[in-house]
């Protein structure tokens, strides 16, 4: 149901009265009457350019004492608020050589005085009608902004969730092959080194066979959180490789620089003290860390990303060969 507020702007009382009679008969919610701009002005909230606006429809009267409603036609007009809100003029015979200056003013209509009844029924439904289209437009375009914009949360949600991973909420997979793709060419570009670590869980497959699934993964996840707090500047990045392996991407950081973080790190999630009974390494949970470092002027394709990739990985396998817990560069 679509309500219909309407504006009577005259100074006429009797003029008021049987106009309001009139619109009984119509489907109008309510009837608003002023005989001055001022007043008119307050009602409407004129200088208000951002409200709804106050009334569906503004029946004016042309003369209003020493007042000019074309004037007020046109004020009411200039602002956005009411520029779809149809105003009627009203006017006496002897006034419409102003008529053109009330359409020019932006009057949707007029009606003739004396008023007759059936000229002013037909015109002013005409003219709910038409108010009354617009609004339930309007209203659907606001429902229409307001889905776009819930989809886009939405989507932006989704985005940011394709690229996190869901155990330990730190980057994923996905996220870390774009990063090291992009920080191998910001590498190039600006003449810095690059470095990468990989990580990897020692005798994490004993961990869950005896402490169980969940645990383990309460242990990737803790293991993850070393690893942020580990990489906290700006460009420093940290991902969940795969399993129970992690990634970390050093910019600007030469080699020495790299092997520090990554003692770091393995130091750091010894002192977690996550109990390990079956481990060969130790009775916690320990980590294997393989570090690479590149400073490149080669041109940056998929075959030197995996390579550089690979370093990394074959210094890790060397951990593991040497006996776990390690960092090997
Ligand atoms: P190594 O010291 O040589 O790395 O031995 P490992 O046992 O850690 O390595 P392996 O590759 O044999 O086993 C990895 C285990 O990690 C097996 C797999 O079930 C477990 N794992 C992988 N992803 C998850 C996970 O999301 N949650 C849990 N709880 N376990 C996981
Ligand atoms: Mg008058
Ligand atoms: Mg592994
Ligand atoms: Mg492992």
């Amino acid at each position: 149901m679509i309500n219909i507020n309407i504006l009577i702007v005259d100074d006429d009382q009797d003029i008021q009265r049987l106009l309001e009679n009139y619109l009984k008969k119509l489907e109008v919610e309510k009837i608003n009457f002023t005989d001055t701009a001022e007043k008119t002005y307050k009602l409407l909230n004129i200088n208000n350019l951002k409200s709804d606006p106050v009334v569906d429809l503004i029946i004016l009267d042309i003369v209003l004492g020493a007042e000019n409603g074309i004037d007020i036609c046109r004020k009411v007009k200039t602002n956005p608020v009411y520029q779809e809100i149809p105003i009627i003029m009203i006017t006496a015979q002897k006034e419409s050589e102003y008529l053109k200056d009330a359409f020019e003013a932006g009057a949707m209509d007029y009606i003739k005085k004396p008023v007759k009844k059936i000229e002013f029924m037909v015109r002013i439904n005409s003219a709910i009608k038409l108010r009354k289209e617009t609004k339930a437009r309007i209203e659907r375009e606001k429902e229409l902004l307001e889905l776009s914009k819930k989809l886009k949360k939405m989507n932006q949600k989704l985005e940011k969730m394709a690229l996190v991973d869901g155990l330990t909420n730190i980057s994923n997979r996905r996220l870390f092959d774009k990063t090291i793709k992009k920080e191998l060419k910001r590498a190039k570009r600006e003449n810095d080194p690059l470095s990468l670590i990989m990580i990897d869980i020692d005798n994490f497959k004993a961990y869950n066979d005896t402490y169980g699934h969940q645990q383990g993964d309460q242990c990737l996840k803790e293991v993850a959180s070393v690893l942020t707090e580990n990489t906290k500047r700006a460009a420093d990045f940290a991902a969940r490789y795969g399993g129970e392996e992690f990634a970390v991407i050093l910019p600007d950081t030469a080699k020495k620089g790299a092997v520090k973080i990554a003692e770091d790190i393995r130091k750091e999630i010894m002192e977690l003290e996550l109990e390990h009974e079956n481990s060969i390494t130790a009775d916690c949970v320990t980590v294997s860390l393989g570090v690479s470092s590149i400073c490149t002027d080669q041109e940056i394709d998929q075959q030197l990303v995996n390579s550089f990739i690979d370093k990394s990985d074959q210094a890790l396998y060397q951990a593991k060969e040497n006996g776990k817990n390690q960092v090997v560069y």
